[in-house]
């Protein structure tokens, strides 16, 4: 197994692809109707080319190389981080034993499942995405896009290595099924609900990579822990390129802040829609949205699935390491979110089955950060106005809290309040068409459409005036 990838392919790798020529031809045969999915269902915008970073090798330095690229001939690859030939199974009924190689047969029916939920989220956020190039706020913002969405891709091709390589036919079978569904179709729609949300505009998409990527995140991080050694190995490769689209989320919402907080000083009022930038209570609602699918991303609080996958070895916990206990858990107890007679509570349940919680309450608390971050914003603008995550029990259709309404400061409401209050929560279509009257492409170098500050950084050292993308 070497770091460094092999370019002289048809598909890139660093799996040694061609010493096994049946997965080879295998993949070579499923190539193309990637690229056709990526022709029908990818980025709408024409471009010649864009300025990407395309992975070349794995290893701890000068993994990417940048250059303008047409993205129809981005060399999507497989890339699994280095092999430690010592690695051991970290945690479950297993822990101690060497980490496997292939695939174990009483694991291998969800071991594919979580391998195809994992590899269904990657081309359905390509194709929730694919109209944003027409509306740019600026050539930056496109090129982050871009990025974005061939990683994406190569995500996809992360996942469907695996189905080939370990899970035969019915791997095969699967491969082709994550590029029939479709984001939002009636007839096949992706898995998980919030990838069949649209992301119709940036504000959106700045919070779609900030909530729901920070989901992939914190997902790849406990399959990175899998005993399943090769999952464990692309996971890690994948997190690194992640980094990328969650900075695209924070900085992209810090400058919708700061630009609103401007233009709220300069004009003294809250009132700033007629001013040509986002209100910051529709801020507000846009982020209770997407942190609210998204905190349905991990499942229902108790989970016997979560508590299987961890005995067996598939799934461990978020840096499962450093954790300081047995890593089996067997006899441990934890508390859980639940609806109690009295209100919203909690529950006693073991720790097995609360493992969906515990990791949703890491994802928590790193959603935090950003928070801090705009509102440190907000102060520097001398404002007293503060952004906030809604309550755990808001606005959830997974889960504990599915079957009850709350309001972001976590009062229960009933059915009725819901529906006359919820227009003060979630965005209303008033909020949205606002939003959307905003989108005005900026295609110009060196030029930022008027609701989003200009970055404080360009990307590789590059200033914000580079050609980022050359457009026809
Ligand atoms: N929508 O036992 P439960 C990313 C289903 S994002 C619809 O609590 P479990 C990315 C569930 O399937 C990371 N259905 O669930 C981000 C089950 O159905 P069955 C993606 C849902 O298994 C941005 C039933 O409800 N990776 O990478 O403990 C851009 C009972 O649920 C939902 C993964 O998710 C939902 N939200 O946990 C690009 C990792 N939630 O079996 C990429 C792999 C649950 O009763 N997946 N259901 O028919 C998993 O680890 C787990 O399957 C889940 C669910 C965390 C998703």
């Amino acid at each position: 197994m070497t770091a460094t990838a092999d370019y002289g392919e048809k598909i890139p790798n660093n799996v040694e692809l061609k010493e096994d020529r049946r997965l080879q031809r295998a993949l070579e045969s499923w190539q193309p109707n990637f690229l056709n999915w990526w022709e029908s269902m990818g980025p709408t915008l024409p471009t010649e080319d864009v300025y990407l970073r395309t992975a070349v090798n794995v290893g701890r330095e000068g993994w990417a190389h940048f250059g303008h690229v047409a993205m129809k001939d981005y060399r999507w690859g497989i890339f699994l981080a280095e092999r430690d030939a010592e690695r051991e199974v970290g945690f479950g009924q297993h822990k101690g034993e060497p980490a496997w190689q292939k695939v174990p047969g009483e694991y291998r029916a969800d071991l594919q499942r979580l391998i195809v939920i994992q590899g269904d989220t990657e081309p359905a956020s390509v194709e929730q995405q694919r109209n944003l190039g027409a509306t740019a706020p600026s050539l930056y913002d496109l090129r982050n896009l871009f990025q974005v969405n061939v990683e994406e891709g190569r995500h996809l091709w992360a996942m469907v290595y695996l189905l080939h390589a370990y899970f035969g036919r019915e791997g095969r079978e699967e491969a082709e099924q994550l590029l029939h569904r479709n984001s939002g179709s009636d007839d096949a729609p992706r898995i998980l609900g919030a990838f069949n949300e649209e992301t119709p505009d940036w504000l959106s998409f700045f919070m779609f990579t900030y909530f729901t990527d920070r989901d992939g995140k914190f997902q790849l991080g406990t399959l990175k822990e899998s005993a399943f050694d090769p999952l464990s190995r692309t996971c890690e490769f994948m997190l690194k390129e992640e980094a990328h689209h969650m900075m695209v989320g924070t900085t992209g919402i810090d400058r919708v802040v700061e630009r609103t907080a401007q233009v709220m000083v300069e004009k003294d009022t809250d009132e700033v829609a007629a001013h040509g930038v986002v209100p910051l209570d529709v801020i507000q609602k846009y982020l209770n949205f997407h942190y609210s699918v998204s905190l349905d991303l991990f499942g229902g609080e108790t989970s016997t699935n979560v508590a299987n996958y961890y005995t067996a070895g598939l799934k461990g916990r978020w840096l499962e390491d450093r954790r300081k206990d047995d890593h089996r858990l067997t006899g441990d107890a934890m508390m859980v979110d639940s609806v109690l007679e009295g209100g919203i509570g909690e529950t006693e349940v073991s720790a097995l089955v609360g493992l969906n919680t515990d990791l949703r309450r890491e994802y928590i608390s790193d959603c935090q950060g950003g928070v801090k971050r705009w509102n440190k914003i907000l102060d520097q603008a001398g404002l007293t106005q503060r952004l906030a995550l809604p309550h755990i029990a808001f606005n959830r259709q997974v889960g504990a809290f599915a079957g009850i309404e709350a309001t972001p400061d976590g009062k229960q409401l009933s059915a009725d309040e819901w529906a006359k209050e919820q227009g003060n929560y979630l965005p209303t279509d008033v909020d949205k068409a606002h939003v959307h009257s905003l989108m005005q492409p900026v295609h110009e170098r060196g030029k930022i459409a008027s609701w989003i500050a200009p970055p404080r950084n360009g990307i590789n050292g590059q200033p914000f005036d580079y050609d980022y993308v050359h457009l026809p």
